[in-house]
């Protein structure tokens, strides 16, 4: 049996270190388990290519999870703390204050209950300040190097503020140029953020709440927009070195702001969601799921939970269609019932059995009383009635999962009711996997 890396990012407490909760971890060992068995029997059977490229694919997105890490270029004031902030819709970094937050050239982790992110603030690559407590052997562009070296970015977020973007900000992509240089020919996503675009003319106008103004007032702002954005495109643009690894310039909003107490006072977040699906793109597989469960936005997490019913359905097909040599395990259902916990999990809830035992008990499907993973798989074989080793049974296997990953999808993501969710799961299983 092979082992695997512990989970990342699944739960964490105030240090850093990763405790997933006994429920989750009795989960995890389990799915751990049977990817490994099946990974195991599959390596002698011909013909099974892509199914072990599919398990390779779950093992990424669910056992192999890391937070993501970004590396942010941008002056103080630019707005780096409030995007961090943006993206989590929670406030995990202290924002505008006149000292120094955060060191330069190291990783710091950014941790909220659903899963963290790791950034490199690179501040002080073009200002001469110097952040509180901070040693001053190493240039910043060597500590910010070295820390680079440790730990290699996801992607590089450039941030410029909306009224700036015309001035000199030759210094800003002098720092970003200083750093793609120094990845020579590592692959690194470059997503330019225009941060501020609120504060652009006409200046009271609320892109956030377009619906209450004048439409001739909000095509005047999002035509400024517009213009920044090009603006600054044509200017990374001019650097051959940078245009390759552009991936896209998007202006937004990330003011957000909190009472004392901690509750939200206001939030004039504007096209935060598009700058997450952006960015979750260009994420590898590692680090799709926390992204996605961490950012609390349904869009987001949606495609991911396509994405996990997609592959988990043509596994259980190609599985159904494949004679494995040892009865012992219930891989079907196992990957079923893991689906509905991942898609569950995803959502920002706890990944358990239980949760998805009830789940599935409640689309009518009888999984027993067992909480643990094998146990309900068990249970769920002997209803959904499965023969092995057909092309029928292979057609059925993928059906019915594909219908339980788009009920699960409507249930937990999409706020439907459980009767809801029960007739997506026949209509879906009705008309089987996409085959995209
Ligand atoms: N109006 C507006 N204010 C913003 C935006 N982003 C940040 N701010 C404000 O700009 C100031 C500096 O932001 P901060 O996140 O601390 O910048 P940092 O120094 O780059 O980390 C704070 O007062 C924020 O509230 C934005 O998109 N719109
Ligand atoms: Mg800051």
């Amino acid at each position: 049996m092979r082992y695997h890396k512990p989970l990342q990012g699944l739960y964490s407490g105030k240090d850093g270190i990763q405790r997933p909760k006994q429920s989750q971890r009795v989960i995890v060992s389990e799915f751990a388990n049977l990817v490994a068995e099946l990974e195991e029997l599959l390596e002698n059977i011909p013909g099974t290519q892509n199914l072990r490229l599919e398990l390779g694919e779950l093992r990424r997105l669910i056992l192999e999870q890391r937070a993501p890490r970004f590396v942010l270029v941008g002056r103080r004031g630019s707005g780096k703390s409030s995007l961090v902030n943006a993206i989590f819709g929670q406030e995990v970094a202290e924002v505008g204050h006149t000292k120094s937050q955060t060191g330069r050239g190291r990783w710091w982790t950014y941790e909220s209950e659903l899963g963290n992110i790791e950034i490199l603030d690179t501040r002080g690559l073009q200002e001469g300040s110097k952040p509180e407590g901070e040693d001053e052997e190493s240039s910043p562009l060597e500590s910010i190097v070295a820390s680079i070296g440790e730990r290699l970015p996801d992607a590089v977020l450039f941030l410029v503020k909306a009224k700036e973007v015309d001035a000199a900000i030759d210094a800003d992509i002098d720092a970003l140029l200083n750093i793609r240089r120094r990845l020579k020919e590592e692959h690194m996503p470059i997503v330019a953020v225009i941060t501020h675009v609120d504060e652009l003319e006409p200046k009271n106008v609320r892109l956030h709440e377009a619906e209450d103004e004048d439409p001739h007032d909000i095509e005047e702002k999002l035509k400024r927009v517009q213009e920044v954005q090009r603006h600054l495109d044509d200017k990374i643009r001019e650097h051959a070195e940078l245009k390759k690894d552009l991936v896209a310039v998007i202006g937004v909003s990330s003011y957000m702001s909190w009472k004392k107490d901690g509750t939200l006072r206001a939030d004039e977040r504007w096209r935060i969601e598009d700058l997450v699906f952006y960015l979750a793109k260009e994420l590898p597989d590692e680090a799709q799921v926390t992204f996605a469960r961490l950012s609390r936005m349904t869009r987001v997490q949606r495609t991911i939970a396509h994405r996990l019913t997609n592959v988990v359905s043509g596994l259980c097909g190609g599985i159904a269609a494949t004679p494995l040599p040892v009865a012992d395990i219930a891989p079907i259902t196992s990957l079923q019932v893991s689906l509905v916990a991942g898609i569950a999990y995803v959502s920002g809830r706890e990944m358990n059995v239980k949760t998805a035992a009830e789940f599935m008990a409640a689309m009518g499907l009888n999984v027993g009383i067992g909480y643990g993973l094998r146990e309900v798989a068990r249970a769920l074989l002997k209803t959904l009635a499965l023969g092995p080793g057909t092309a029928a049974s292979a057609a059925i296997a993928a059906a019915a999962t594909y219908g339980i990953g788009r009920a699960a999808t409507a249930y937990f993501l999409d706020g439907k009711t459980i009767e809801e969710a029960k007739s997506e799961f026949e209509d879906a299983k009705e008309d089987g996997p996409k085959t995209t």
